[in-house]
């Protein structure tokens, strides 16, 4: 099927499969837009999680009866899953994790202890999200290392220049995100790597904008870690993972102790057990995990290139048609983007703009998108952020340009 107007593949038929998407907001249609925050979820995940909770519901690793085998069989199948969608070399590299704040947070912690001391450079970038800075804020803290941060040009691109004077032999990690979530920036991962890797420093990337909406191979990035969240690809909120390559985890110390992670415990002292385990102290979120299985078959069947040219189509389309509207000013890179295009009112709060769109059924995100350094650096309170997804339309795009072309009209 393709859309009439723009030539292009078009991704409408699994719109029918997400049913949130079918109601009224504010008494108009809804459209949703907030997906960079967070994505809705199809049948095909909704139904894996009722399914796993009307058969199969157990602890897993632990129990010695059919329910609990059955579960931890999904849950490492989930594993498997996760591995292949990132081409890691083995399941045994995916710790899953809450989230990427909690992944990135794990490795500042476990990682960062072990690895980093006084006079060693933490190396970030300008646009990073504050889950890949205030984690690493506090392990310079603990550790007494020092951050460096990789600026931007004009245009909101890094400025690679700058990476010969910053790149010393003091770096010791380099972290960065895949797309930014207020810019859109799409950072050239590998390069990064490798740039990394050549003065010896570990690198991490923050995949959680990328991970639901590109392909993502962590042997061709050449990252040492790599972080995302299911619930912006489609899985539930509260599951998400840190792949670890197998040379590194194996000599990360854990971070959280507790149960299902040693091997041994005495009173005074205890053995660990092997990555992953070793990083999955406690509990799991065993659901979680089954759903990311299950939305990593539904991203798989749909194809990732499809994906990544549907979003960014509505991206690119959107940004200009934003750019070209009376008081209206777009942010981040004019070529290639992630799904999400960040914008301004010349007179408008984008909180009453954002609510604006709100009363006619429009769910955008308003607010500094956790970039509060950038967007103070860029001189915006915040912003309106319009984020899509593989169930968007450029009929929704019309929509919005309706509606942010009435905003205008409404507030001069
Ligand atoms: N960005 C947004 O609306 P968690 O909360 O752990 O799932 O993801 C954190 C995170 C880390 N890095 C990047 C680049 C992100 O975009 C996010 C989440 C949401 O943009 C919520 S602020």
């Amino acid at each position: 099927m393709s859309d009439p107007k723009s030539h292009r593949p078009s991704l409408e038929s699994y719109r029918s499969e997400f049913p949130i998407l079918h109601q009224t907001v504010n008494g108009a249609p809804l459209v949703y837009f907030d997906n960079a925050a967070t994505t809705q979820k199809p049948r095909a995940v909704i139904d894996a999680l009722v399914h796993y909770y009307e058969h199969d519901n157990a602890n897993v690793h632990r129990g010695i009866h059919l329910l609990s085998n059955r579960a931890t069989d999904a849950f490492e199948a989930a594993r498997a899953k996760v591995a292949g969608y990132l081409n890691a070399a083995a399941p045994s590299e995916i710790v899953f994790t809450r989230g990427t704040t909690e992944a990135i947070n794990l490795v500042a912690n476990a990682w960062g202890n072990a690895n980093l001391k006084p006079g060693d450079v933490i190396l970030l970038t300008e646009m990073e999200h504050h889950s890949n800075l205030v984690p690493w804020q506090q392990a310079a803290q603990r550790t007494g290392a020092q951050l460096r941060f990789i600026p931007l040009t004009d245009s909101g691109t890094l400025d690679l220049s700058q990476l010969d004077r910053l790149l010393t032999p003091e770096v010791k990690l380099l972290s960065f995100t895949h797309i930014s979530n207020f810019l859109g920036t799409i950072n050239p991962a590998s390069l990064l790597c490798a740039r990394a890797r050549a003065v010896g420093a570990t690198s991490v990337v923050d995949a959680a904008q990328s991970a639901g909406h590109m392909q993502v191979d962590v042997q061709a990035i050449g990252c040492d870690f790599l972080a995302f969240s299911g619930h912006k690809m489609c899985a539930p909120t509260g599951i998400g993972v840190l792949y670890g390559r197998a040379s590194i985890l194996e000599q990360t110390p854990p971070w959280q102790g507790g149960g299902e992670m040693i091997l041994s415990v005495r009173y005074e002292s205890s053995t660990y057990k092997q990555a992953p385990s070793r990083f999955e102290a406690g509990t799991p979120n065993i659901a979680g995990a089954i759903g990311l299985g299950a939305a990593i078959d539904y991203i798989e069947a749909i194809g990732r290139d499809a994906l990544q040219e549907h979003d960014q189509a509505l991206a690119l389309d959107a940004y200009a048609r934003i750019g070209a509207l009376p008081g209206y000013r777009v942010v981040g890179p004019t070529g290639d983007r992630g799904g999400l295009v960040s914008f301004v009112h010349e007179s408008v709060h984008p909180h009453d703009l954002t609510s604006y769109c709100d009363q006619k059924g429009l769910a955008l995100r308003g607010g500094h998108h956790c970039n509060q350094p950038l967007m103070r650096k860029l001189g915006f309170p915040s912003t309106s952020r319009a984020s899509f997804y593989l169930y968007n339309t450029t009929a929704e795009v019309d929509r919005m340009i309706e509606i942010l072309a009435e905003a205008h009209r409404f507030f001069s």
